[in-house]
């Protein structure tokens, strides 16, 4: 696993001795790759190890990212279903569990901020992700 253009295709190619999957070239201006595999495979090496390509982990990445909020965050995000409005900002709103907890101590300073900072990365991310998909032509 490894962004795209880090040579997955490659070394997999050198292991297995023969040109097997397809490499692409990388872009001039960032040296990033495009997203050249597509799909995940399997090969099995001759002395008897395996291997899977697999297409550049960009939305891959996002997914983990996303899956580890549900699991480290999960007080966190239960506070935040409790909250009256369903579109709350948790800064000003009555009957907002976010801003009872933090005063209440259950839930500390600390911790509501680096969530909220993760948070932003989260979406950061998966909205380049969805400019890049955009532009590549995928969607
Ligand atoms: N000089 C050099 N070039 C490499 C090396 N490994 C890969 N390349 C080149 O980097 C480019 C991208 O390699 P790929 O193997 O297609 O990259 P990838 O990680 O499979 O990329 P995706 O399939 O897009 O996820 C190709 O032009 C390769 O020839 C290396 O060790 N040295
Ligand atoms: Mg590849
Ligand atoms: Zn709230």
């Amino acid at each position: 696993m490894g962004s795209s253009g880090v040579g997955k295709s490659t070394l997999t190619n050198y292991l297995l001795g023969k040109e097997v999957m397809e490499t692409g070239e990388i872009r001039e201006d960032d040296s990033k790759g495009h997203h050249t595999t597509t799909h995940r495979q399997l090969f099995v090496l001759d002395n008897g190890s395996r291997i899977i390509d697999t297409p550049g982990m960009r939305e891959l990445g996002m997914w983990v990212v996303d899956a580890g909020m549900e699991n480290c965050f999960a007080d966190v995000i239960n506070l935040t279903m409790r909250c009256k409005f369903s579109n709350c900002t948790h800064t000003s709103e009555p009957c907002c569990a976010i801003i009872e907890a933090l005063k209440n101590g259950t839930l500390t300073d600390a911790r509501w901020k680096n969530y909220l900072k993760i948070q932003k990365e989260s979406k950061y991310q998966s909205e380049k992700e969805n400019r890049n998909k955009k532009r590549n032509g995928k969607w």
